[in-house]
């Protein structure tokens, strides 16, 4: 009898969540119907050049999720159905402080890690829980409100996290149950027709609308999806002139001549939805929410520590600049900031430590008797070795905040004067069971591996560095 492999689910999944979102939300049609008209054709400029980030088949096919729960009880069930799929909570990301409005959660992000698993199938979903103890947000009776409300309702069936851990335990499904197991899995992310409560969704809503979205309904649903492109400038302008009025900009690193880093973002508003409302009185009405929306992205290099820290640097520089020139264009300030402080060329990345690569040995250097250097700067240059991108798969703190944020059409409320709770990567780690694991960790081991491999083949004793 055939089975269905972990990732064969991973893929099977991604896919079935993309056709039911794409009946849900058709903006996200369009968009993923422009997003590969653009990728055909910067593949066609660009030839071989353009897929260095990774083939066309993957970059075609991939994706990424975001949804949203209340709990630390529904992340761990989370964690179980993507588990099942061969996806691992990577980073921790506090948006309580990257955003202005009100969004009261912490996120992780669930994706394959490592390399072979990444290049079968690389659909990742950005997971964010709610927080309801947050004193800065909700008050000791809404919070007791909002944590009953949430202990009461039931996300995912146990059949599905029954044949989740079935999944897990033996990495793989026979057919029929795999088959149940995703129509169950896509089922549990599909927009409920229950009538929304309508005054205790309104309640939530003051103080922040991702917590209404969250904490104001009985089930939760896919938020978006996001298809990856190759020209992020392109599309963005494709998708104006087709009349979708996308954010004003382009979360992230700007445009400029030199190597993509990181991810680039951005997204629309999706239209209002119809929802069924109960009203006090009992009776149902049919209302409208707006909460899901659009979003695009272009994914670069992965950046080190020290990369990072540049990168995060770099962002403090645009913002005082941007402050001092308000009538300069924010992207024009970015472009020079970069071009100024960030190396023009992937060599000079790997050479100055900045991000991550794997190395390989250069087929054409003949083993002529001299001997190889031992850092890798030099046996770059030196035509030792070629150095292959890690492509950056995680998210950046200060995008998602500012794409959460442009999507939402109040502010919400926070009193400022009182003392968040602190949250991190372990207690995450403590509330699902199971490690959230550092991305940089993931990425250096990747490049180690590789960097181990070449010193062996070229007769070095120690890892060059
Ligand atoms: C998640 C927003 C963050 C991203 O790509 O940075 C995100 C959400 O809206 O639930 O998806
Ligand atoms: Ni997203």
């Amino acid at each position: 009898m055939s089975t269905l492999s972990q990732w064969q689910l991973r893929a099977a999944f991604a896919a079935r969540l993309s056709e039911m979102y794409g009946q849900e939300v058709p903006a996200y049609t369009t968009l993923v119907d422009v997003s590969r008209e653009v990728n055909e054709d910067v593949l066609r400029a660009r030839g071989a050049d353009a897929t260095r980030l990774g083939s066309i088949s993957r970059v075609t096919a991939e994706r990424h999720g975001a949804i949203r729960v209340g709990t630390p009880r529904e992340l761990g069930q989370v964690a179980r159905i993507f588990g099942a799929l061969g996806m691992h909570p990577v980073g921790f990301y506090d948006l309580r402080e990257a955003a202005a409005s009100a969004v009261p959660v912490v996120s992780t992000a669930f994706r394959p890690v490592d390399g072979e698993e990444l290049a079968r199938n690389p659909f990742r979903v950005f997971t964010s829980m709610l927080t309801p103890a947050d004193p800065r947000f909700f008050d000791a009776e809404l919070r007791s409100r909002l944590e009953a409300f949430l202990a009461d309702r039931e996300l995912f069936p146990p059949e599905l996290l029954a044949l989740a851990d079935r999944a897990t335990a033996e990495r793989e499904l026979p057919q029929e149950e795999a088959e149940r197991f995703l129509h169950l899995a896509v089922g549990a992310f599909e927009l409920s027709a229950e009538p929304v409560d309508k005054s205790w969704y309104e309640t939530l809503e003051r103080i922040s609308a991702v917590a209404a979205d969250i904490g104001g309904v009985r089930s939760t649903h896919i938020n978006h999806l996001t298809p990856r492109v190759l020209d992020i400038d392109e599309l963005y302008r494709r998708m104006t002139d087709r009349g979708i009025e996308m954010i004003d900009t382009i979360q992230g690193p700007p445009a400029w001549q030199g190597p993509d880093v990181l991810l680039r973002q951005t997204s629309f508003r999706a239209l209002a939805e119809p929802r069924a409302m109960r009203t006090p009185d009992g009776g149902v009405i049919s209302g409208a929410l707006r909460v899901r929306f659009g979003e695009v992205e272009a994914r670069g290099i992965a950046l080190t520590r020290e990369g990072r820290a540049r990168y995060d640097e770099l962002l403090g520089r645009v913002d005082e600049q941007a402050s001092q020139n308000p009538s300069a264009s924010r992207g024009e300030i970015a472009r020079a900031v970069w071009e100024r402080h960030l190396p023009g060329s992937e060599q000079e990345l790997a050479a100055k430590g900045l991000a991550y690569f794997t190395y390989h040995r250069h087929p054409d250097r003949p083993r002529d008797g001299g001997r190889p250097p031992t850092g890798v700067g030099e046996l770059l240059r030196q035509g030792w070795v070629r150095a292959e991108p890690i492509v950056y798969e995680d998210f950046l703190p200060r995008s998602a905040a500012g794409i959460f944020q442009s999507n939402l059409s109040g502010a919400g409320t926070r009193h400022c004067d009182q003392q968040g709770t602190a949250y991190d990567a372990d207690w995450l780690s403590g509330a699902i069971g199971r490690d959230v694991l550092d991305p940089f960790a993931l990425y250096a081991r990747q490049q180690n591996a590789s960097l181990a491999h070449v010193a062996h083949e070229l007769g070095l004793t120690g890892t060059p560095s």
